[in-house]
C-alpha cells in the first residue's frame, strides 16, 4: 500500500537552491507508486515572522509556480494553501494543549533565530513572538491532519517532525490510538546546502547572505558559484570538516545531477578549484535554465490557480476528518 505524505514550503522570502535541491526537485518521487501526497505553501507560518502583505503573496504565489515547475503533477497529489484549509488553525488550537513550553524553546531552529534577531529567548520581557516560538505546534497540526506516513524535509526541520512525534506519542498514550505517527525523511544528497559566503552556515531565504535564489538570472548564479569561497588547498575532496566550500559545491553538483558524493567527487579528480567551480556553475545553470522557463510560462498562465482551488476541497476533504475525530476525541461536540 503506498504512503501518505505530507510537506509545506513557507513564503518567508524568496526561495534558494537550497529549499530546491533539498526538498523541491526531488518531490515528484513521493506522488508515485500509489502514494497520497498532500504539498502546502505555509502561509500561516510565513506570518511568524515580520513581512510585508505584499510580499507576502508574491512569495506564495511563486512557491505554487515553483512546485508546478520542479515536476509536481497536480492529478497526483494534493497541492493547497495552508490558510485555504481552516482545520489547520483549528487542531492547532487543540494540540497546543498538549506541547510544553520548555520543549519549543530547545528547538534550534527558535534558538537561531532569536540570536539572529539580536532578542534574548528566556527574559521574561523578550519581544519573541509567540507565532515562532509555537511555529512547532501549528507544524504538528499540519502533519497529523492527514495521516502522514512521512516528512519529506531538508535536515534543518527534522527537529520539528521529532517533536510532532513526540505530541502524537503523549495524545495517544492518553486517548489510544488516535494520530497517525509520522517521520521526517531527508534527501540523501542535498539535505542541506550551505551558505556560499559561509559554508559552515545552512544556505537560508531569511538570510540572503551566500544564498543563490531560484529566480536569480543565470549569470548572477554563475557568478555566486565563481565567488563561493573554498580554502588554501588544491584537491576537490568532500571533507565538510576541513573542506566546507568545497565540500558544499560537491554537495551542489552532487544533488543537482542526481549522482552519489563518491560519483561526483571521482569527476573532479585532478581539477583545479576553478575549472570545478565552472563545472558546477554548468550543472547549476543548465537545470535553473530550464526550472526558470516552466516558472515564467506557469505564472504567465495562471495555472496555479485551478490548482490550489481544487487543492483546498481535497485537503480539507481529508483534514476534517482527522478534525472531526480529535474533537470527537477530546470531548469537544460536534453538532451537525
Ligand atoms: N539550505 C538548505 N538545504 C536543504 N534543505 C533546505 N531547506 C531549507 N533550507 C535548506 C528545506 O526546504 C524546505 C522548506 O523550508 P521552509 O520554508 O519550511 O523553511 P526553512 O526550513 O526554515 O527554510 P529556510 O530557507 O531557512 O527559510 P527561513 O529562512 O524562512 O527560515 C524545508 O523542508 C527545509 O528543510
Amino acid at each position: 500500500m503506498g504512503l501518505k505524505v505530507l510537506t509545506g514550503i513557507k513564503p518567508t522570502g524568496q526561495l534558494t537552491l537550497g529549499n530546491y535541491l533539498g526538498v523541491l526537485k526531488n518531490l515528484h518521487q513521493y506522488t508515485e507508486d500509489g502514494n497520497e501526497a498532500y504539498i502546502f505553501i505555509a502561509d500561516l507560518h510565513a506570518l511568524t515572522l515580520p513581512i510585508e502583505p505584499e510580499t507576502l503573496r508574491t512569495n506564495t504565489i511563486d512557491i505554487a509556480c515553483f512546485y508546478l515547475a520542479a515536476g509536481l503533477d497536480p492529478n497526483k497529489c494534493t497541492l493547497f494553501l495552508q490558510s485555504s484549509v481552516p482545520a489547520h488553525a483549528e487542531l492547532n488550537a487543540i494540540v497546543q494543549n498538549y506541547m510544553y513550553m520548555g520543549e519549543l524553546g530547545r528547538m534550534t531552529q527558535f534558538k537561531d533565530i532569536c540570536t539572529k534577531m539580536g532578542i534574548a529567548k528566556d527574559a521574561k520581557d523578550s519581544h519573541v513572538g509567540l507565532g515562532i516560538f509555537a511555529y512547532p505546534v501549528l507544524m504538528s497540526a499540519d502533519i497529523v491532519l492527514y495521516d502522514a506516513d512521512i516528512v519529506p524535509v531538508g535536515q534543518d526541520q527534522t527537529q520539528h517532525v521529532e517533536l510532532c512525534r513526540t505530541l502524537v506519542n503523549r495524545f495517544n498514550h492518553r486517548y489510544g490510538d488516535v494520530l497517525k505517527m509520522p517521520k521526517a525523511v531527508n534527501n540523501k544528497v542535498g539535505a542541506k546546502i550551505m551558505s556560499l559566503s559561509d559554508p559552515t552556515k545552512k544556505m537560508s531565504k531569511s538570510d540572503p547572505k551566500g544564498d543563490i535564489f531560484l529566480k536569480d538570472d543565470l549569470a548572477v548564479v554563475r557568478k555566486k558559484i565563481m565567488s563561493a569561497v573554498t580554502d588554501m588547498g588544491s584537491e576537490v575532496k568532500f571533507d565538510p570538516e576541513n573542506k566546507p566550500g568545497i565540500s558544499n559545491l560537491l554537495t551542489i553538483y552532487a544533488a543537482t545531477k542526481g549522482i552519489s558524493i563518491e560519483d561526483a567527487e571521482k569527476e573532479f579528480v585532478g581539477y583545479r578549484y576553478g575549472d570545478f567551480k565552472k563545472a558546477v556553475a554548468d550543472a547549476v545553470c543548465a537545470d535553473l535554465e530550464a526550472f526558470q522557463q516552466r516558472y515564467r510560462h506557469i505564472l504567465e498562465t495562471k495555472e496555479y490557480e485551478k490548482v490550489l482551488k481544487d487543492g483546498a476541497i481535497k485537503a480539507s476533504e481529508q483534514a476534517n476528518k482527522v478534525l472531526d475525530q480529535v474533537k470527537n476525541t477530546v470531548g469537544l461536540v460536534t453538532i451537525k
